[in-house]
């Protein structure tokens, strides 16, 4: 259907109108693309696509065919518009959509495209597939401004686009917890609509061996499945695992490819190596089989270094060049303690008759191994930085995770890199402090942080720039044990990681990408994706008045400057008509406060958070308040067990150090604490670390919580004695009485219970007036 600003016949103009009360027309001066295209200009005038219109395509322009089809039915899922596709002659002569593969388009580089919408419709060319695919999108994001259903005006613009980068990735961890196979193509879709093209699939590990391999069965017999710790340890039903079948993996590629992302498969080596030595024992050092590992973290197995393991990993290699086209194959390196290497008589005679000086060199031999072996196969390898460590095995290219230098110093020695560096870019991180935040990694990683990466680091001379491939983000899921909690690490910082590597440096502006990202968060929601609203949502905080029992100051506050914040204190959900907040308020007692935050133009950023604040909850703290101490460095918010998938409970620790702080708790008054907590599973493999834990003495059994006022070696308000041990997974209460103290302090909670065994964690830490009735939360 056509449609100028001119020639707009009445029934346009009343769609229009409609249009515009909707929000259609809202990004007429900031068109809601993401990630920003190279280059953007908004015209005059508008386009409407109805279902009327069809998307038309050159008969035999099968790039153009499949860019058609994909976005058809995305079109179909999320604007209800069903467009059919069309093999046309002469294209060019309709309107509505036309894309078209074309040698000679404007845009020069690869998997670029030139987007127009006029008077006559949107059209796009591309010189190759992925830019006429990515085209689509574009079109797609153009005609999901918002989430209503049909008819949508499009303005009219010009865009000329292109990637920065040639590497743009996701790694997706499938070792430490599984997803099945349409969990994985749910990743794909969404990787594919932000126009990333590298699945980096982390399929080996300690804790599991993911992929079937048809010469040596049991590393998915045995390798694939572990017993967690918890209650029902013992029971076969507790059993956790699963594998991809080779049928499943050549359609996980090809579900990839038909949207334009390489699989990069990883097979950790020589490290990480746990499930498959718990496989086939006489690939590792020792001869002894393990069990799979339930240990996250550093574990000692290493592969052998005897020509037969060098064999078996070939063999293993030759398979997964079978169902991986990808030119780079991931063979690990990372965090491969060398003490079994050490202490093997077997592998330092190896190590001597090779003429090699110590283990790291041994490594740097190891992976040349196998990257000889990829090399002769036409295919290269890629693996961590440690890989560096040793001297760099010639074939390599490296990802550098232990922030950038890894891949500074590669790229000066003229060996390719991606960059995903720790902390910036590991979405298992936090990505804020709120207590509805599922698990992770306790240092937050914000979207805004996330968006403030640059891929290239300034070191890199210009002459060495080009071997910066690209970047990536990982997704470890030691503590993402669901699809859900995956998603929300992923959205929206996968927003953020696409402009860093697909944006030019300089259309890269933060305000404007939060400007965007409404749109977006509305096609996550038609998509039916758990994105997280953590940098918008409102933290609700009351503070205890000094002078009366019966009011309490609240503070509504966001992580990202929002617009406008409106609340409501009877319940009710907070519409344009409620209070805007502008400053802290004094409410009276008990109250119940809903809080959401909203655009300029009236669209909500988040879902309503509400909080009842009374006398309680002002005296009440959980995970959000619940800080770890200084110089921990393993902070870590974990479920009750490591596998549970419920959104809660979720226990703030430090493997290393069991500390934590709690800031600014009024005392008056205050004569009794209950600390709502559970004892966990301690599955940490610390390797040299194990000795940095901290331990502190016990004065009961089973250790207590001390409650330590304003410092940690401050005096003791009060000593908990813990509950007796139970399996990991056992919730606990426990009650002291607290001498009294008045004002604001700092308070520090210390658990003095035995290093070893399992670890007790607060949930909840309850001020109340007398013991015999302990506040509840
Ligand atoms: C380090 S990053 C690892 C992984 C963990 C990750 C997060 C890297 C190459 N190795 O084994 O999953 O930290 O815990």
């Amino acid at each position: 259907m056509r449609s100028g600003s001119s020639r707009m016949p009445v029934t346009r103009a009343v769609i229009m109108a409609c249009l515009l009360a909707l929000g259609g027309s809202a990004y007429a001066a900031l068109p809601p693309l993401i990630p920003q295209p190279a280059q953007v200009h908004v015209g005059q005038g508008s386009y409407v696509v109805d279902s009327a219109a069809a998307i038309h395509v050159a008969p035999g322009d099968a790039a153009a065919a499949d860019a058609a089809h994909y976005l058809a039915d995305l079109l179909a899922r999320t604007r209800g518009l069903r467009l059919a596709v069309r093999e046309d002659a002469t294209p060019a002569s309709h309107g509505g959509i036309v894309l078209r593969s074309d040698a000679h388009a404007a845009v020069t580089q690869a998997e670029g495209y030139v987007l127009d919408v006029d008077a006559d419709g949107i059209r796009v060319v591309s010189r190759d597939a992925a830019g006429l695919f990515y085209g689509a999108i574009s079109a797609w994001q153009l005609l999901t401004p918002d989430t209503a259903k049909g008819a949508v005006s499009v303005p009219q613009l010009h865009v000329a686009d292109w990637p920065r980068f040639a590497w743009r990735g996701l790694m997706l961890d499938s070792a430490r917890h599984f997803q099945s196979p349409d969990d994985i193509k749910v990743v794909l879709d969404a990787m594919a609509q932000h126009k990333l093209n590298v699945f980096h699939w982390h399929l080996t590990d300690d804790q599991g061996w993911r992929l079937q391999i048809r010469r040596y069965p049991k590393l998915t017999e045995i390798g694939a499945w572990r017993k967690p710790p918890g209650p029902l340890s013992e029971s076969a039903a507790a059993t956790y695992g699963g594998y991809y079948t080779q049928a499943q993996v050549r359609d996980v590629v090809a579900y990839a490819a038909a949207r334009h992302i390489t699989v990069v498969p990883e097979i950790d080596m020589p490290g990480h190596a746990q499930a498959a030595v718990a496989a086939y024992p006489d690939i590792g050092v020792t001869g002894e089989r393990p069990a799979v590992s339930i240990d996250w973290g550093v574990n000692p197995y290493l592969f052998n270094v005897d020509e037969h393991t060098i064999t078996f990993l070939h063999n293993v290699l030759d398979e997964v060049m079978e169902l991986f086209p990808s030119t780079f194959i991931h063979v690990g390196g990372d965090e491969a303690i060398k003490d079994q290497w050490q202490a093997s008589p077997a592998v330092q005679a190896r190590m001597r008759s090779l003429g090699i000086k110590d283990e790291k060199a041994l490594q740097t031999w190891f992976i040349e191994r196998m990257g000889v072996y990829l090399t002769q196969h036409g295919r290269r390898l890629i693996g961590w930085d440690e890989i560096l460590e040793g001297g760099l095995p010639p074939s390599a290219s490296v990802m550098s995770w232990r922030g950038i230098q890894g891949a500074i110093d590669a790229a000066r020695m003229g060996h390719d890199v991606v960059l995903s560096p720790a902390p910036t870019l590991y979405f298992d991180n936090l990505q804020s402090h709120r207590s509805d935040e599922p698990s992770g990694r306790l240092g937050v990683q914000s979207l805004a942080d996330v968006y403030k990466f640059e891929t290239m680091p300034p070191q890199i001379p210009a002459e060495q720039a080009k071997h910066v491939l690209g970047a990536q983000a990982n997704v470890w899921t030691e503590y993402l044990t669901a699809p859900w909690q995956i998603q929300h690490a992923v959205f929206p910082r996968m927003d953020a990681l696409a402009e860093a590597v697909w944006t030019p440096l300089g259309e890269r502006d933060f305000g404007r990408f939060v400007e965007r990202l409404p749109a977006q968060f509305g096609r996550y929601r038609l998509l039916g994706l758990r994105y997280a609203d953590s940098a918008f949502a409102v933290d609700i905080e009351g503070q205890a008045d000094a002078s009366s029992k019966d009011k309490a100051r609240v503070t509504l506050s966001t992580q990202m400057p929002v617009a406008t914040l409106r609340y409501t204190t009877d319940g009710s959900t907070p519409g344009p008509a409620s209070p805007v907040y502008r400053q802290p308020v004094d409410l009276p007692l008990p109250v119940t406060v809903t809080a959401i935050p909203f655009t300029a133009d009236g669209r909500p950023l988040a879902e309503a958070r509400t909080q009842r604040i009374d006398s309680s909850s002002l005296a009440s703290f959980d995970s959000a308040h619940l800080a770890g101490c200084p110089h921990g460095d393993l902070g870590l918010r974990v479920p009750l067990l490591p596998d549970a998938t419920a959104p809660a409970p979720v226990y703030n620790v430090d493997v290393m150090n069991s500390c934590w702080q709690i800031r600014s708790v009024r005392l008056d008054g205050i004569a009794s604490v209950a600390v709502d907590g559970a004892w966990l599973a301690r599955n940490y493999g610390l390797a040299h670390d194990a000795v940095k834990v901290v331990a502190r003495t016990s004065r009961t059994e089973n250790g207590e919580f001390e409650i330590h006022l304003d410092r940690c070696d401050g005096p003791l308000l009060a000593s908990l004695p813990l509950p007796g041990r139970a399996e990991p997974g056992t919730p606990f209460r426990a009650t002291s009485a607290l001498s009294a103290h008045a004002g604001v302090h700092d308070l520090c909670v210390l658990s003095t219970a035995p290093i070893h065994g399992a670890l007790a964690a607060p949930g909840r830490v309850s001020f109340g007036a007398r013991l015999t009735s302990p506040e509840t939360p």
